[in-house]
């Protein structure tokens, strides 16, 4: 089997990398080892950058969007006795989106599947070869266990974090660098209008609280937990009220209201960035190159960022014999990386409470200073709504 692009993974950066590659006509073959179902129904992402949102609007995703998702013009930040509300639109002239990445998974492969793409779903043992010659080729097993090749002029490797293209690119040529925190996420989903018009970010003694949501209906909440905190001790009337603590319950007349929790996991936290993001024909692209803490709400958009790089790289390598993008697109990708590397950290740091007292008094030291100073919540807010595509 040929085609010009082999894309490895179905999720946000695989799927859009096809759409976007697709509009320029140009051919490619989509592999993932998990169903369709499975994909579009994993919970991840909830909150779109606008630079994401104007991406989507001008490939033809999003007018579903527009009409089903909510636009935020700010965050709340708070601490104990404190609420601050942070104005996006006001401090940086950008506002961000509450869109699930379920939603911008269906959207994209209904596009997808309406535009005759190719799948290959369920697949196993995908192996990525001859990457230094202009010849790639993938090697996998159908879900109907047929062995298949699938030769290539360029090989994106959009497999997230556990997929075989990061490892794909040898030792002697790659760096990488890693962050692991001493704390994990316990998250819920629940059948219950939010409590709050926009996300509260909450400091609090015994740790991190975030109350998010994906539609008027359905609340999205984290606390800050242990690492490998055993999920069986937390039953549903512990996690609510230790959120309604966390968050701040009964504080100037604020209310968290509880609900049937219909989803709950932990999830580990660590900040991971491989350079280069290429490697002779193959090309890394979101949560393949780069992982982040969920804290600063960056992984989806920092996948749509790269694709919405790599599609004219590889339309002017494959139609113009121009490598100039993909010779940059490392290097450039790369900028907004490191940039949105930082910011999660920061808010990371600034919100997770670690037990040592110096610390907490410095996290409240910088909150204060964020939620009071128009250049410190100015930080925050371009950081957070996001900055331009290419920056
Ligand atoms: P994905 O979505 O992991 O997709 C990779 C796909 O590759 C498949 N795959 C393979 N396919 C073929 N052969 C193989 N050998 C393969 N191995 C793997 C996988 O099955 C999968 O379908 O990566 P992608 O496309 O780079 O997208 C990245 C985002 O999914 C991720 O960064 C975000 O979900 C991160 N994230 C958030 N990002 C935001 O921008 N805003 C948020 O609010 C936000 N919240 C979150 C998050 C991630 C979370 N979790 C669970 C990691 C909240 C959570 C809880
Ligand atoms: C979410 O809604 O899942 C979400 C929102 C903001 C974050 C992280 C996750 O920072």
């Amino acid at each position: 089997m040929r085609t010009e692009v082999a894309i490895i993974g179905a999720g946000p950066a695989g799927l859009l990398l096809s759409h976007l590659l697709s509009l320029e006509g140009i051919d490619s073959v989509v592999l993932e080892t998990r169903t369709r179902e499975y994909v579009e129904a994993r919970i991840r992402a909830g909150i779109l950058e606008s630079s994401t949102v104007e991406l989507l609007d001008a490939v033809g995703l999003g007018d579903r969007l527009r009409e089903e998702g909510d636009e935020h013009r700010g965050i709340y930040l708070r601490w104990p006795g404190e609420r601050h509300h942070l104005d996006f639109v006001d401090l940086a002239g950008r506002s961000v989106w509450v869109y699930g990445q379920t939603e911008v998974t269906k959207d994209l492969g209904r596009a997808r599947e309406e535009a005759g793409q190719e799948f290959y779903y369920g697949v196993s043992d995908t192996a990525v070869h001859d990457l230094t010659t202009d010849r790639p080729y993938v090697t996998f097993r159908s879900a109907e266990g047929e062995e298949v090749r699938l030769d290539a002029d360029v090989i994106a490797g959009c497999d997230g974090s556990f997929g075989p293209s990061r490892g794909a690119v040898p030792d002697a040529v790659k760096r990488t660098w890693e962050r692991t925190y001493p704390y994990s996420w316990l998250g819920i989903l629940a059948d219950v209008a939010p409590s709050t018009d926009e996300l509260i970010y909450a400091w609090h003694p015994n740790g991190f609280a975030l109350h998010s949501m994906r539609s008027e209906t359905v609340s999205r909440l984290y606390l800050q937990v242990a690492p490998g905190e055993d999920i069986a001790e937390w039953p549903d009337d512990r996690i609510w009220d230790e959120l309604a603590v966390r968050l701040g319950h009964g504080q100037d007349g604020w209310e968290l209201t509880p609900g049937p929790i219909t989803d709950k996991s932990v999830l580990p936290m660590r900040s991971y960035v491989m350079e280069p993001m290429r490697y002779g024909r193959l090309f890394l692209a979101g949560d393949a190159a780069h992982i982040v803490p969920p804290t600063g709400a960056k992984g989806l958009n920092l996948a749509v960022a790269d694709v919405a790089l790599l599609a004219p790289a590889l339309t002017a390598m494959l139609r113009k014999n121009n490598t100039a993008l993909a010779d940059a697109y490392s290097d450039t990708a790369l900028r907004r990386v490191w940039r949105c590397t930082h910011f999660s950290w920061w808010m990371t740091t600034m919100l997770h409470t670690s037990g040592d007292p110096f610390d907490a008094r410095l996290q409240l030291s910088q909150l204060r200073w964020v939620a009071g100073s128009e250049a410190g919540a100015t930080g925050l807010a371009e950081n957070y709504a996001g900055l331009p595509i290419g920056m």
